[in-house]
């Protein structure tokens, strides 16, 4: 049997009640406020899985999902789920709350055997509003089919957004109304590192997996990276270039050769149209507009050019995100950089935060989930050193960055680059059971969390993934199961 607080990410509050436990009848059922209909639709299914019962819903159900608006809760995402030895109830204030117990409840089920839910009350809510991942579709694109299986899986660790980088030197993977060779070129055959990694999403795929995301609880957040990564949108369209020069496809990993031109009107018709569309085509707060490693524009042309495009997101009623690199500008309202360095460094980071600004932490040496975990992993790289499970555990954002405290964070992401992955069971080797580490950061307490415990939690995944039929790194710094 599970034992009550035996969860990813580690709950804020668990009462075990041994003489509670709810050894589920072959009559149990599913009631649920009519709000909550698909999550009870979706534990009903796990249920049915777990035990082979029918598992109807009935409103006198043995377990019992209650939507509670005045619990006077600071989060929508948090619960409280009952256990008791006729029944379970869970009770949250907003949807989203139910969704994050069902999670839990999720992890109580046993992956095999005898379904008996341990006794007890758990009383949960995030550390951090923001929880991400990133997946990199232009260096290598992933088929729909397997972003929509990353996100059932990352869903089930509290993960509440998938940020996409659509757009770098190697590839153009979101079709733009009115700019059609965007994709037919830089998304077509031979696109990607090694020419391996051609394909984009449609406007109407984008859309459909925006809505699918959204029944996870999974917000996606776009990215168009600018002014630099830049090459395969000046390949397609080459007055984008300062002297309207075709220049050539690239397909190795150089990063900091290609920028758009500052000084052209036309550089800021194109920006504003991308951007516009993506809103459009976006229902999430937020929209990501790169910003990193402009290492060809020079810092004047680089402020110029973001003072100049971080209100557009703004201006389409979206928030703007942008590699923390943008901090060197004064900052838009709502604007939010995203901080990935090894080192403290002054970027304006602070700056930024102490004008009010919210932070993303992602820094590389914790939070890459592409880099290698130790000598002998096969896929990855090592410019920010090794990132072992226990390394991408055992930080806090908070005390990062001089200045940029908790209250500076809207949360934590772990981007996954996809220079050397080739496939969805190359995606899960890198992710999985780092993220889970991430998710854990983004969720739990920082005085709640400690090493030993998660990597004892983490052991009975094994054969969780297993089941699932996810890769994962089985990692020697943990005892799996
Ligand atoms: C740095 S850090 C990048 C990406 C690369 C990645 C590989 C940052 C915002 N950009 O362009 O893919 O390293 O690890």
């Amino acid at each position: 049997m599970r034992q009550l607080g035996d969860v990813i990410p580690r709950p804020v509050s668990v009462r075990s009640d041994p003489a509670a436990d709810f050894a589920v009848p072959a009559d149990v059922s599913v009631s649920a406020a009519p709000a909550a209909a698909a999550i009870a639709d979706e534990l009903a299914d796990l249920l049915r899985r777990a035990t082979g019962y029918a598992v109807p819903r009935d409103p006198g159900g043995s377990i019992r999902l209650e939507l509670d608006d005045d619990a006077g809760a600071t989060s929508p995402e948090s619960y409280r789920l009952d256990i008791a030895a006729d029944g379970v109830t869970l009770r949250a204030p907003a949807v989203e709350g139910l969704f994050a117990g069902v999670q839990t409840l999720r992890q109580l089920l046993p992956v095999k055997g005898e379904v008996v839910l341990p006794g007890g009350r758990v009383e949960d809510e995030p550390r951090f509003a923001y929880r991400g991942t990133m997946l990199d579709l232009a260096r290598h694109f992933f088929a729909p089919a397997d972003i929509r299986s990353f996100i059932d899986t990352i869903a089930q660790f509290k993960i509440n957004h998938l940020h996409l980088h659509l757009t770098d030197d190697q590839g153009w993977r979101l079709e733009i109304d009115g700019w059609p060779r965007l994709t037919e070129v830089s998304g077509g055959a031979g696109t990607g590192i090694d020419g391996a990694g051609p394909g984009f999403l449609t406007a109407q795929d984008y859309t459909d997996l925006v809505a699918y995301a959204a029944t996870r609880f999974v917000t996606i957040v776009p990215e168009i990276d600018l002014p630099g990564h830049v090459n395969a949108a000046q390949v397609a369209y080459p007055e984008l270039t300062c002297d309207g020069e075709p220049v050539q496809p690239r397909t190795d990993a150089e990063v900091g050769y290609s920028s758009l031109c500052v000084d052209r009107e036309e550089t800021y018709a194109f920006v504003e149209d991308v951007i516009r569309v993506v809103a459009a085509l976006t229902p999430g707060p937020y929209l990501h507009i790169g910003g990193d490693e402009a290492l060809s524009t020079t810092a004047e042309d680089y402020r110029t050019f973001m003072t100049r495009v971080l209100p557009l997101p703004g201006k389409y009623d979206k928030r703007a995100i942008g590699w923390h690199e943008m901090a060197a500008v004064d900052l838009p309202e709502g604007a939010v950089p995203q901080y990935w360095r090894i080192e403290p460094t002054d970027d304006g980071v602070a700056r930024a935060a102490a004008a009010g600004h919210q932070v993303i932490m992602s820094p590389a040496d914790r939070s890459y989930l592409d880099m290698k975990y130790d000598d002998s992993s096969p896929l990855g790289l090592d410019w920010a050193g090794l990132v072992s499970v226990e390394r991408s555990y055992d930080w806090d954002p908070a005390d990062r960055l001089p200045g940029v405290g908790e209250e500076s964070l809207l949360g934590v992401e772990a981007p996954l680059w996809s220079e050397t992955l080739r496939s969805r069971a190359d995606i899960e080797f890198m992710v999985f059971p780092r993220l889970l580490a991430i998710a854990e950061i983004g969720w739990t307490p920082q005085a709640a969390r400690d090493w030993s415990s998660f990597r004892e939690r983490l052991a009975e995944f094994g054969p969780r993934f297993e089941a699932l039929g996810v890769t994962f790194h089985r990692s020697a710094e943990i005892d799996w199961r």
